[in-house]
């Protein structure tokens, strides 16, 4: 009896989620930097969900010196009525942009369902992986954006490559949105826009044309990203409240997953790997996340009191699964200080078991690191319990 009770108390004290919950020190979420209790959604909006933002901005993803340019333009190269065996509208748009560097253009693709009542809520995914995923001729079909379910299922689905706005490399941020809106008299600043914070300011350029576009409602888009691309959706989603939606599919360090765990990717090791990703202001943060203002449990609460999914993958230890869970556990409070609730459970749940009662959603997939079609429908699931379509 003793040895079982000795065991029990072993295998609790093992426990990663106990430990986890036990040991992290985080920086709260709901008091100021002037150390004042936040009890009201008015000091939320005023006070404290400006500050964390600028937290962000100034420690991790970097400024972006430009919201929606001027220069903005929309060409709707293509609308074709007779895609997906007539089930759906193909339109093709090029979204142009010039800034004193130059100029840009992301190639956005939209399949609207022809046959629900307009305007129609959905999805865009901004897309990492090679361009054969988001083929708008759909010749080739891809399990990363199956936009045919997506369709059956009544939703818009659209994409663009994030390559469109910067290449993921480090190119001196020469190319791309730095090279075309940064300033090239002044040095650049430890705070300016890293490749990650330029991906999600192209995201919302696609927000930008939803909203011009009256088969589309633009109250109810939801913007997806996996990995690089997921830490760019919440991104997007923290500086962008015109999202209704914000879905992180395995994006683990920088992303979803608490720095504070040190679990899986760590801070140093991203910013050694992917020094263009972030603002330089993170570098000082490599091995020493305990000292970072934030952490990325702020960054889903960013959200509320709008709608927010995190998606992890049970052989995915390098996004840390249980690191993004506590992120949600932790946003929480955000939420119900407006009243709603979060997750509903501080309890991981067992893999392929979605928690989709309350504001933010997640499940843990059986698998790899990767966007498949069981994460769309677990996405449009949470869509159709909170957007009332079922
Ligand atoms: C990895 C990187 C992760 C993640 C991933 C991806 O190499 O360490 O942070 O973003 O790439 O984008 O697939």
């Amino acid at each position: 009896m003793k040895r079982v009770t000795f065991a029990l108390f072993l295998a609790i004290l093992m426990s990663p989620a106990l430990l986890a919950q036990d040991d992290l020190q985080l920086p709260e979420l709901l008091q100021t930097l002037g150390g004042k209790t936040v009890a009201s959604v008015e000091s939320w909006r005023e006070k404290r969900r400006p500050e964390v933002l600028e937290l962000f901005r100034n420690f991790m993803y970097g400024r972006a010196p430009v919201g929606r340019p001027d220069s903005l333009r929309f060409d709707v190269k293509d609308t074709n009525a007779e895609f997906m065996s007539g089930d759906a509208t193909r339109k093709l748009i090029d979204i142009h942009f010039a800034g004193p560097g130059g100029k840009g253009v992301v190639h956005l693709a939209v399949f609207i369902p022809n046959k629900v009542k307009k305007p129609v809520p959905g999805f865009v995914l901004i897309c990492n992986r090679g361009r054969e995923n988001i083929d708008p001729t759909r010749k080739t079909k891809s399990g990363f954006w199956p936009a045919e379910q997506i369709v059956r299922r009544g939703y818009v689905a659209a994409t663009f490559h994030n390559s469109d706005l910067d290449p993921d490399e480090h190119d001196g941020f020469k190319n791309g949105v730095h090279g075309i809106f940064d300033s090239k008299d002044t040095k650049r600043s430890p705070d300016a826009w890293g490749t990650i914070a330029a991906w999600a300011w192209g995201a919302s350029r696609t927000m930008d044309y939803f909203e011009s576009d009256p088969d589309i409602d633009s109250s109810k888009m939801a913007v997806v990203g996996h990995s690089r691309g997921g830490k760019t959706a919440l991104w997007c989603g923290a500086e962008d409240e015109r999202f209704a939606l914000v879905i992180s599919n395995n994006s683990g360090c920088t992303g979803a997953a608490l720095a504070r765990r040190k679990s899986g990717e760590r801070v140093a090791r991203i910013n050694k790997g992917f020094p263009h990703w972030f603002c330089d202001n993170y570098k000082q943060f490599n091995d020493r996340e305990d000292e970072l203002p934030v952490d990325q449990h702020m960054l889903i609460a960013l959200m509320a009191p709008r709608l927010v999914y995190v998606a992890s993958a049970s052989e995915d230890a390098w996004a840390d699964p249980l690191g993004e869970f506590l992120a949600c556990v932790h946003a929480a409070p955000a939420y119900e200080l407006h009243g709603l609730s979060g997750m509903g459970t501080a309890t991981m749940p067992p893999p392929d078991r979605p928690i989709r009662a309350g504001h933010i959603g997640y499940h843990l997939r059986t698998g790899k690191h990767n966007l498949t079609e069981y994460d769309w429908n677990c996405y449009m699931d949470f869509a159709d319990k909170h957007w009332g379509r079922r």
